[in-house]
This record gives structure tokens, sequence and C-alpha cells, in this order.
């Protein structure tokens, strides 16, 4: 299959679909644009979660129980630091620490987030692109019933917890899209891009809100697909059903349709969301969504790059 495909996505439930996608395309074939809204600066190292996850999962070494973190992990430095009085709340295994680390390095000695997480990706024996959204800085906030709370404040300080009023991506508007996450979208052969099915607030507003990839969106030379991140009205994992709920915005998959309204070509339901297809304004694609096993990703990408190949064909 000569197809590429550039996959936006966060972290655990969007890395399962890139994962997909990876393993049914031609090596090398796809780009996957990360959200950076989630990083932030820890005990003096830069941490970019959603690129980690994405990094580990594509290279077969995620954490299978924790989703974020590496396998055959050890705990040593964060027993070491927790018995000197530091910081515990947020758990850097020791293999991931050296990526940490590594990455502070380079980014203080001058290269590009994007050029770091290249060649870590080489690395790591990726044929895949592992990209980030933007190589400056945007962090997401979250006004929440109990003030404003930095992205990872409220997502693993506070559990998600509090209730949110509103998000907003400090950096966003004056943010570029990154030189080669653009230049995935011009390459000859683009045969989609996907929106994983990673939560639409978190996730992927972060990479909307920067003008460069709003506007690189509106002039595609191939079809956009989202896949419903909800299923039967509740999301797999994480506080996307919650969230909603919150912002007042009615939990079902047709309202991630209209969320992203003016910039899809087609979006794929869950088949227990089937009945939800009729009330869509745009073409749907009726499937399994929900990723168990290796088998059940790559069945879904199969199913996402078909529906694309329909979207494509001259009516
Ligand atoms: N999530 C947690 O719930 N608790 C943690 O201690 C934690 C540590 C962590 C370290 C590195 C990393 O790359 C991710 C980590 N995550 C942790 C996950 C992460 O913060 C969130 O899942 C994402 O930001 C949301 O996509």
């Amino acid at each position: 299959m000569s197809r590429r495909v550039v996959a936006l996505s966060g972290g655990i439930g969007g890395a399962k679909l890139a994962l997909g996608l990876q393993r049914v395309l031609s090596p090398g074939a796809l780009s996957v644009v990360a959200n950076t809204g989630d990083d932030f600066e820890h005990l003096g190292l830069a941490i970019c979660p959603d690129l980690d996850t994405l990094l580990y999962t594509l290279a077969g070494v995620a954490n299978p129980e924790l989703g974020w973190g590496r396998s055959e992990e050890s705990w040593n430095f964060m027993a070491e630091l927790e018995r000197l009085g530091g910081e515990g709340w947020f758990r850097l295994g020791d293999r991931d620490l050296a990526v940490h680390i590594e990455r502070t390095r380079r980014l203080a000695a001058g290269e590009s987030l994007s050029a770091i997480m290249g060649a870590f990706a080489r690395q790591f024996g990726l044929d895949t692109q592992l990209l980030p959204m933007s190589d400056e800085r945007v962090r997401t906030f979250v006004d929440t019933d109990v003030g404003t709370l930095a992205f990872q404040q409220y997502f693993v300080a506070r559990q998600c917890a509090p209730r949110v009023r509103a998000l907003h991506y400090e950096g966003s508007a004056a943010a570029h899209a990154a030189a080669g996450a653009l230049a995935a979208l011009d390459q000859p052969g683009l045969a989609a891009i996907v929106i994983c099915p990673s939560n639409p607030y978190l996730s992927i507003d972060p990479i909307l809100a920067i003008p460069g990839w709003r506007a690189a969106l509106a002039s595609r030379k191939a079809p956009l697909i989202a896949v419903s991140p909800l299923i039967g009205g509740a999301a797999v994992k994480g506080p996307t059903a919650k969230i909603m709920r919150e912002l007042g915005v009615e939990v079902s998959a047709l309202s991630v349709a209209t969320h992203y309204a003016g910039l899809l070509d087609g979006f794929v339901l869950d088949e227990t969301d089937a009945a939800l297809a009729a009330c869509c304004s745009v073409p749907v694609r009726i499937t399994r969504t929900l990723m168990r096993s290796l088998e059940d990703r790559e069945n879904l990408a199969r199913e996402v790059l078909g529906f694309a190949a329909e979207l494509a064909a001259p009516r």
C-alpha cells in the first residue's frame, strides 16, 4: 500500500488507533501529530506525555497497565525522591526519566522538539513520523469550580475531580504549526487525515486552536475523518463524558461530530450508536470502535482507510 496517512492524536486512546494504522499501512506511511498542550516542566524536566505515550505505544514498549510510561519499568528514582521529601504526585519511572532528561538537555541546547522527537523515534526503531503539533509552547489550562488549573494539576494531581467551566490553550493563537507536521499534510499520496478517538477538548482542540492547523486542514487534499471517542454515551477511558456534562454538552457521539463541524468529511461511529447516523451531518461509517486487542486496532484502522477511499472516490 503506498497510501500515506496523517493522524491527529492525544495520548492513550488515540495511540491505540495510531498503532492500528501503523500496522496496516506500509512502513513509513504514517505521520502522527501529537497534542503538546499537556506538556509541562516538572522537576526541571520537559515532560511531553502525549508524544511519549505515542512513542512508547508505536514502539511496542508502553506500560500495558497504566497506558502511559514504559513497560518493564522500575521506580527507584521515585522511591528515593519521595524518601527525601520530594514531589511524588507525578510519577516518573527510571526508563522514562531518561527520555525527559535527554529531551530537556537537547531543548536547552537549542534543538527543536520536532527534531528531538524525530531522533527518539528513530532510536526506538519507528518508521512512523512522530511530530509535535508545534515547536512553540502551548499549554492547556482548565477553568474549574476551584479556580484555573494547569493541565497536569487538573488531570493527575486532582484526578479530573474539579468541575470544568472552560478550557483555554495558552500560547495557541501565536503558535505556528510545526513545519514538519504541516509538510506531512502536503505529501503526495495522502489518503486520509484521521482525528483519533481522543478527548476533543483536552487533546484535539489544542491542535485546532493553532491558526496554522485550522488553515492547513481547511485546504486539505485528502478526506478528514474523525473517530468517535464515545461509545453509547460513555468514554472508554478518561474524563471526556464528565467534561461534556460539565460544559453543558449532550454526552453523545453526535455532539463530537458537531464539535468538529465544518472540518469533517466523514465520522466513524461505534455500532452501539448506529441509530445516531441518521442525524449526523456528514457521511458516517458504523463499525466496532472499541479497541481491546491488537486485532481490534488493525480492524478499526482498515475500516477508517476503507471509508477514506470511498469518500475520496469520484461520485
Ligand atoms: N498520569 C497519571 O495519572 N499519573 C502519573 O503519575 C503520570 C505520570 C506520567 C509520566 C510521564 C508521562 O509521559 C505521562 C504520565 N501520566 C501520568 C499520564 C499523563 O499525564 C496523562 O495521561 C496525559 O497527559 C493525558 O493524555
